[in-house]
């Protein structure tokens, strides 16, 4: 096959051409065989990370704003234009995603039904489409060896779902959101999808006025526990994924955040067939970091896959620039190591390239910078694991609980009359005296301090 991109196939170069990435078109800090143990389990950096690319984004995205026609020059268009209407156009650019993710070195990828193929005029028409494509898709990763991280179903283009689609007020519309998820859990178990994801792309409400909010949660439940029952009818046994989100495209998202999610899944007894999948982008706009949503879901057991991509403090809107924060993609893979990894997850770049950076070759230097830091916060965040760096200072920090009336109340061995008969007579100078400083600036200083040791020492190899 002659080379569709005009990019040779990216490798690992350490530092060894300088600091124009540019120019030195290789990868930094992601060195895909080089190995890792964490918890005692050994693995490649590749086999850890589970890089993914997202066909919405790199494939599909023209990069249209609300003000402006997309700019995006890509080497499938046909006359400056990729024409999404014409299945035959669709089909034309699966070859195109493969060597894509072949030349990055990407084993991973994942895609919403809709990016793939065009609708037909009924749901049997549409299938027929997608499953054209899907033909072509299940041929180059038997090819390959590529593999599909997770799969979903758009509930929220089509005008249908302008009202939601396990939301809807309207039976017609659930009814064909059900029958679509049908037909997803169908192509997931083809493909052997590692997960399936939910997110909830118009599930909430523009307001209070004119939503029956109780009624739609009711159904969205009953809707999830559907989709499970189906699974497990045709033998999927893919993880599925919740993906929070506070607003945008409605004013209120029921999955708002983590710690609204946990509490919808187990409101309605669905805490063990969903994990979470998170995205830095969708912290932002829900006032947390991206680290946050992370400690949240690894500590209920619920951490499932993330979604790498970033925001931007000015905007506000969900911009889905490609990583490039060191410090966030350290603490994010804190939390990532601290969960052994992501067993049927990994990081799917649902990110894209600004709208400014409207060349081919732009898509590769995204990918590669948001491997990249990844990579290199995964090799930071190792670092300080090993030599437990935040451990100790949590362990130092309620170290008061370890012995005395700590360690009872924690054994479960004290009330509050036991609080009250220790604590009565002491003087407001002996309790402050066992009060601790935070530390939090020169904590932040020896943060700093790992990354300019781990990746310096990396980079100048
Ligand atoms: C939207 C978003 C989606 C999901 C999949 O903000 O993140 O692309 O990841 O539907
Ligand atoms: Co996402």
């Amino acid at each position: 096959m002659s080379e569709l991109f005009d990019f040779p196939k990216v490798e690992f170069i350490g530092g060894a051409k300088g600091l124009d990435f540019e120019a030195s078109k290789g990868f930094n800090f992601y060195n895909p065989e080089e190995k890792f143990t964490i918890n005692g389990e050994t693995k490649s950096m590749k086999d850890w990370l589970k890089f993914s690319v997202a066909y919405w984004h790199t494939m599909d995205q023209r990069m249209v704003d609300p003000f402006g026609d997309g700019t995006a020059e890509r080497p499938w268009d046909v006359n400056g234009e990729d024409d999404m209407s014409d299945l035959e156009h669709a089909k034309s650019k699966v070859k195109y995603m493969f060597e894509f993710m072949d030349k990055l070195g990407v084993e991973y990828f994942a895609f919403h039904d809709r990016d793939l193929a065009p609708e037909g005029k009924t749901l049997a028409e549409t299938n027929a489409n997608l499953d054209a494509v899907v033909d072509l898709i299940e041929a180059e990763m038997k090819r390959t060896g590529k593999k599909l991280l997770w799969n979903t179903s758009s509930l929220f283009t089509n005008k249908r779902f302008l009202a939601g689609g396990a939301t809807t007020p309207f039976a017609d519309v659930f009814a064909y959101a059900g029958a679509q998820i049908k037909h997803s859990l169908e192509i997931a178990k083809r493909l052997n999808s590692e997960s399936y994801v939910f997110w909830g792309g118009r599930e909430g409400y523009e307001s209070l006025l004119n939503t029956d909010t109780k009624r739609e949660l009711d159904h969205i439940a009953a809707f999830f526990k559907m989709a499970k029952a189906y699974a497990n009818e045709i033998g999927y046994t893919g993880q599925f994924l919740l993906e929070p989100k506070p607003k945008e495209p409605t004013a209120h998202q029921y999955d708002t955040d983590v710690q609204t999610t946990i509490a919808f899944l187990y409101t309605y007894g669905l805490q063990d067939d969903f994990k979470l999948n998170l995205e830095g982008n969708h912290a932002y706009l829900a006032g947390h970091t991206y680290e946050h949503e992370a400690r949240f879901a690894r500590e209920a057991g619920l951490l499932g896959s993330l979604d790498a991509n970033m925001g931007d403090k000015q905007t506000g809107w969900d911009i889905d620039e490609f990583p490039n924060d060191i410090y966030e993609a350290t603490l994010v893979m804190y939390e990532f190591i601290k969960n052994g990894g992501l067993p049927t997850g990994g990081l799917n770049f649902d990110s894209k390239v600004r709208r400014a950076s409207f060349k081919p070759e732009d898509l590769f230097y995204a990918h590669m910078a948001g491997m990249d830091v990844y990579a290199a916060g995964f090799r930071v965040a190792t670092k300080m694991i090993e030599d437990n760096f935040l451990e100790n200072i949590y362990k130092d920090r309620y170290s008061s609980f370890d012995s005395g009336i700590g360690a009872d109340f924690e054994a479960g061995k004290a009330n509050f009359a036991d609080f009250e008969n220790y604590i009565l007579n002491k003087t407001s100078d002996e309790i402050f005296a066992t009060v601790k400083s935070g530390r939090l600036e020169a904590i932040k200083a020896t943060l700093n301090n790992y990354i300019y040791s781990v990746l310096g020492s990396t980079f100048n190899k």
